[in-house]
């Protein structure tokens, strides 16, 4: 048995954390089998091509008062030149109730609130589904939760097919043609460009979601071919990796006739008052999406209309979506949970473990509302270290002299050892939920091998061991959510007993997504994200493969990542894994990631555990066993465009019934 060495560092601050010698590390091994939790609500996988298709169909169809309230009285022309040549056309045979009908609406609740509406310059509308309801991508990859990993592509979306050069470093795609944004401009390549040339690539305007020049590969370029054809030419050859950051958060252009006149590029505005332009109370925000944002009342509610140039039909020819409107009461993500079971509310993600027992309980009842279903283990908590030690985040001494530390395997060692994992879990809930998680891919990702993942299990270092003065780290949490300041409490408790002072800096989801992107902080908690969920999605956040990719590790202002020799080893993986077709030489990159990144503690895994879906019975075309998170959220994975609510169902909870959306920045409705 190791005994941890003594530790101590210079830079302005002597700490030593001196464990007696009685107390010994652990040795490394792999994380205990979890407990098994059968996943309700089986995945029924199908073909990726099964799913949808662009074809002309014969005839069209909308609303009734679509027609008699807006075409006949010369308000919108007639559905079928709304509508692109060939629309998306979601197949039937993936539908599990088939076409549906009109009506009704989707009641979200939601615990963020919105900035503005410039999600291509950083700004939230508040999540829970709302960013992800206005943005279409170019691929979309959330519905390939039901197919197999072997067969798994992005699916088209306003790129609707692409070729590949025969040396794979150009990738020519082909957008749809005659599609129009909400207020029937058309959309075309001078969107994707906006979006690429003036928001990604302009170091002044960081898209929310994080999408940077090396999200699609160290070198990368994009150019407009014509109209309808983008071309990219990447470095590597044949990089399909990037196919999955053209999906949601990373590629989703907005409106350039609205946005281009407020860029600093092209206007007197600062890039502040470029990403201000459209705050709350801006309404019709042209939108690719089904549902264009009416009504905004500040800590009350967000009301969105159907859109009627939306370019999504079933096979019947009628216009989607088949929901009018979708709500986001603006509350807590708790009272999402609560809404949701009690019927007030529509849909949760049932992802905080002290909700579990109170929503089982109410679901378990005959007549409850909401159906709620249990999913795979893939909702999990790091504890993540600031390992930049050349200026990301402007650290004063004390600052620098943490970041010191987080660099030292030693220290991240005897941090990892001193977490009681269990007694973690145990807080949240008790029974077979929560797993010991060392960090690394969720247990519940095809990539995920636990063989490969490290694991240094809990050391119950006795109270008091510290020598010299106690070291003040400050960890960054979300107040959003209870889980999150659970987990922090937590760890704040288990610290002290290695003479660490950890102090909360408790903040609201954007405060945090602030602080965190601007490197101001030594610790934070941060829920996983895809690249830990999925592997495919948000790949480049797995290591610092450029400047801004990584969640903890990122460049200065004008330098480079000061990367760590594992980090370099990291980095090197995930780049190969980018380019690798062959699907065996992918899992065998992701074990050695899994075992590089764990055994040098790159994050300090906290927790992990399944979510449930609550979606309220009332709802038809829920595709059975939909994870709450995996390439994406639910409210992408469900494809809310298809889900209807059958005649005999539907409630009267329209806000705004039979109206349509306004002008850009009108107020309300038409
Ligand atoms: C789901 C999601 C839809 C962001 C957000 C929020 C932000 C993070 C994360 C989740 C919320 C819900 O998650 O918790 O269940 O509805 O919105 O976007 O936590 O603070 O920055 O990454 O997705």
């Amino acid at each position: 048995m190791r005994t941890l060495r003594k530790i101590g560092f210079a830079a302005g601050l002597a700490l030593s954390v001196a464990v007696p010698a009685h107390a010994f590390a652990s040795e490394p091994t792999i994380p205990p089998e979890p407990a098994t939790f059968p996943a309700e609500g089986k995945i029924h996988y199908v073909a990726r091509d099964s799913i949808l298709e662009f074809k002309a169909l014969p005839e069209y169809h909308e609303p009734d008062w679509v027609t008699e309230k807006y075409v006949k009285t010369g308000k919108l022309p007639p559905v079928k030149d709304r509508l692109p040549k060939e629309p998306l056309v979601f197949k039937t045979a993936n539908m599990t109730d088939g076409t549906g009908v009109y009506g009704d609406t989707m009641r979200h609740v939601i615990g963020g609130r919105p900035e503005g509406w410039n999600y291509g310059a950083g700004q939230t509308q508040g999540w829970g589904g709302i960013d992800i309801g206005l943005s279409e991508c170019l691929t979309r990859t959330a519905p390939l939760f039901q197919v197999e990993a072997k067969d798994t592509e992005p699916l088209p979306n306003l790129a609707k097919s692409w070729d590949w050069s025969s040396d794979g470093h150009k990738l020519t795609m082909h957008l749809i043609e005659g599609a129009k944004w909400s207020d029937g401009v058309p959309f075309n390549a001078d969107d994707v460009m906006f979006y690429w040339d003036d928001e990604v690539v302009d170091p002044n305007v960081s898209p929310l979601n994080g999408a940077t020049p090396e999200t699609f590969g160290v070198g990368t370029t994009l150019k407009k071919v014509d109209d309808y054809t983008v071309e990219w030419t990447f470095k590597e050859a044949f990089p399909r990796q990037y196919l999955y950051a053209m999906a949601y958060g990373t590629f989703c252009p907005g409106p350039a006739h609205i946005l281009k006149p407020q860029h600093p590029k092209y206007s007197k505005n600062t890039y502040d008052q470029f990403k201000n332009a459209f705050p709350p109370e801006y309404m019709n925000l042209p939108v690719m999406g089904a549902w264009v944002p009416v009504e905004y009342r500040p800590d009350d509610i967000i009301v969105m209309r159907r859109n009627p140039y939306y370019w999504k039909v079933d096979e019947k020819g009628n216009q989607l979506p088949y929901l009018n409107e979708l709500q986001y009461k603006l509350s807590t993500w708790a009272d999402r949970d609560v809404q949701a079971v009690a019927g007030s509310g529509d849909f949760s993600n049932l992802e905080q473990p002290e909700n579990f027992v109170a929503s089982l309980k109410r679901a378990a009842d005959k007549n409850a509302p909401a159906r709620l279903a249990f999913g795979p283990r893939l909702i999990g908590y790091n504890l993540r270290m600031n390992f930049s030690a050349n200026g990301w985040g402007n650290p004063d001494e004390r600052g620098q002299a943490i970041r010191e530390l987080n660099r030292n395997e030693d220290f991240r060692k005897a941090v990892t050892m001193a977490v009681d994992r269990k007694a973690l879990g145990d807080s949240l809930v008790k029974g077979p939920f929560t797993a010991i998680y060392p960090g690394g891919f969720s247990s519940g990702t095809s990539f995920y091998d636990r063989k490969s993942t490290v694991y240094y299990p809990f050391v119950n270092f006795l109270a008091g061991t510290a020598g010299g003065k106690n070291v003040e780290i400050v960890m960054l949490v979300n107040n959003d959510y209870t889980t999150d300041k659970s987990l922090a409490e937590g760890v704040v408790a288990q610290m002290e007993k290695l003479g660490l002072r950890v102090v909360l800096n408790g903040v609201n989801g954007t405060q945090r997504d602030a602080i965190q992107y601007s490197g101001r902080f030594d610790w934070l908690i941060r829920r996983n994200d895809q690249e830990l969920t999925s592997v495919v999605q948000n790949t480049e956040q797995l290591a610092p493969v450029g400047p801004k990719t990584s969640w903890n590790h990122r460049a200065p202002e004008s330098g480079e990542v000061d990367l760590m020799p594992f980090e370099k080893d990291l980095v090197d993986i995930v780049n190969k894994f980018v380019t690798t077709q062959d699907n065996d030489q992918r899992a065998d990159l992701m074990r050695q990631f899994q075992k590089i990144s764990t055994e040098n503690v790159y994050n300090v895994g906290l927790t992990e555990y399944p979510g449930a879906l609550i979606i309220n019975k009332r709802f038809s075309n829920i595709p059975q066993g939909t994870p709450i998170f995996m390439f994406n959220w639910a409210e992408d994975s469900i494809v809310r465009e298809r889900i209807f609510v059958a005649a005999d169902k539907q409630a009267k909870y329209e806000l705004y019934p039979e109206e349509l959306p306004g002008k850009p920045g009108d107020k309300g409705p038409m």
